[in-house]
């Protein structure tokens, strides 16, 4: 199902008229507005006037999370503060936040783009949605709230509830669509195990999950858990919170809202578009946003574009499932991995619970990577003997996975901290103490 068919499966060419036509506009008014852009564009002598085509985007500058960090709390805003109606920021777990603000026409563009993603999973009018996100300066919540609302759904604003309470309102308000993390997903289809609930019981068919990468394996244990289908739903604070990019139901990829944002993939190293289907680092620059535009944005999240018709007719580019960041990637003995890989290999070995902490030190100039893993009840109460063995296979899986040989500690079950609805913390860096 498409809400914005003239949008969602537009002419290439009409489309990319429509992208050149919003990107100028938006040049011009980040270069009025905006001190930052005003000065960055002066200093590379790039005139916006010549941004003719949309090959030229190569030309301008980047904006970086660096940037926006200097400009806190509000000068990357292109409006005056009584234009703005709303303010969300990033959560700064590493230092100052980055403050975004909403004008009306900007609440009102998310939220049509979160009834088009929700559209695309299948959602309407007549499901009952649980919304498990936090409502707070985080993204998540009122963003996925607001599209529900539109759609005509009837919404639970459950977020920041505990996973009983999640489990008990599902259960007796006939919940049909569940919006949250994937790891708060997985929480509350164990905990549903534990008490017994089957999830025949329950009225659940749709998982609509994001903000925070989720493996292949893991999505197969949250369908199973809680009998779902799932689909995945990308985006940053920064570019506008959820609604960025969505699964349709051919889940082969995200389509990126093109109409919104334009789209690059690039070369962390070289800063040069990624080769034809290879991973890079995803690039945005907003074209319709008044309240916070921001131009080639560099988000540290990977992924890379899939070629070729998309069997739902939408013909917005499409973009592979994000893998990680280049941030949260981890050098281990010259090897760049991901926790997503450890999670790929931990889940397909049996007597392993999907809950699991990467710990990274530093000894002598040498990366070494513990992986905390919990296992399962009754392996955890087997002899010694038994428990090695397991802990030798996991390491060596990993090794012929990864080429990473690391020390794999096993944990009894729920000793590893559980989502409660916000990100969870899968590495912690010992490595520059
Ligand atoms: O996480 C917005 C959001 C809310 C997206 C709810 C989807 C659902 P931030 O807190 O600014 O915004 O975090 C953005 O989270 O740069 C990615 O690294 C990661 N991320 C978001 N969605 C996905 C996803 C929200 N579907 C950062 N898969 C991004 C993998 C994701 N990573």
């Amino acid at each position: 199902m498409m809400l914005n068919k003239e949008y969602e499966a537009m002419h290439r060419e009409d489309l990319e008229q429509l992208q050149l036509e919003r990107l100028q506009s938006t040049l011009h008014r980040v270069y009025r507005n905006v001190a930052f852009y005003h000065q960055i564009f002066d200093d590379r002598k790039t005139d916006v006037e010549k941004i003719r085509n949309l090959a030229d985007v190569n030309q301008l500058p980047f904006t970086t999370k660096e940037d926006l960090k200097k400009s806190y709390p509000y000068d990357m805003f292109a409006v005056p503060l009584r234009d703005i109606v709303r303010i969300h920021s990033t959560s700064g777990t590493t230092g100052k936040p980055i403050v975004v603000g909403y004008t009306k026409n900007d609440i009102n563009t998310w939220t049509s783009l979160m009834a088009r993603v929700m559209t695309a999973a299948g959602i309407t009018e007549q499901d009952v949605v649980q919304i498990a996100y936090s409502y707070s300066l985080f993204t998540g919540g009122f963003g996925f709230h607001f599209g529900a609302e539109r759609l005509g759904s009837s919404v639970i604003p459950a977020g920041g509830e505990d996973v009983v309470k999640q489990i008990m309102i599902m259960k007796d308000f006939k919940t049909t669509v569940l919006a949250g993390t994937p790891g708060f997903a997985l929480h509350i289809g164990t905990v549903l195990k534990d008490s017994g609930i089957h999830p025949e019981e329950l009225s659940l068919k749709t998982g609509i999950f994001g903000a925070e990468p989720w493996s292949r394996n893991m999505r197969l244990q949250i369908e199973e858990s809680l009998r779902i289908e799932t689909f995945d739903n990308y985006g940053l604070t920064e570019i506008m919170g959820p609604g960025v990019a969505f699964e349709c139901s051919a889940k082969q990829g995200l389509h990126v809202n093109e109409d919104h944002f334009m789209v690059e993939i690039i070369d962390p190293e070289t800063r040069m578009p990624a080769a034809p289907g290879k991973q890079g680092e995803l690039v945005f620059t907003t074209i319709t946003k008044q309240g916070f535009p921001l131009i080639r944005y560099r988000t540290g999240d990977i992924s890379a574009f899939l070629e070729g018709d998309c069997p739902c007719g939408r013909t917005l580019r499409r973009i592979e499932r994000i893998s990680g960041r280049t941030d949260d990637m981890m050098i281990i003995e010259g090897i760049n991995a991901f926790p997503s890989q450890i999670e790929e290999v931990l889940l397909q070995i049996e007597g392993v619970k999907p809950h699991y902490q990467i710990i990274l030190e530093r000894s002598s100039g040498m990366d070494t990577m513990e992986v905390q893993v919990e296992v399962e009840e009754q392996v955890f109460s087997d002899e010694t003997k038994v428990l090695e063995k397991l802990r030798l296979a996991i390491q060596q899986r990993i090794k012929s996975a990864m080429g990473i040989v690391c020390k794999i500690t096993l944990v009894e079950p729920k000793k590893l901290n559980r989502s409660t609805g916000g990100k969870l913390k899968r590495i912690v860096d010992n490595r520059d103490r």
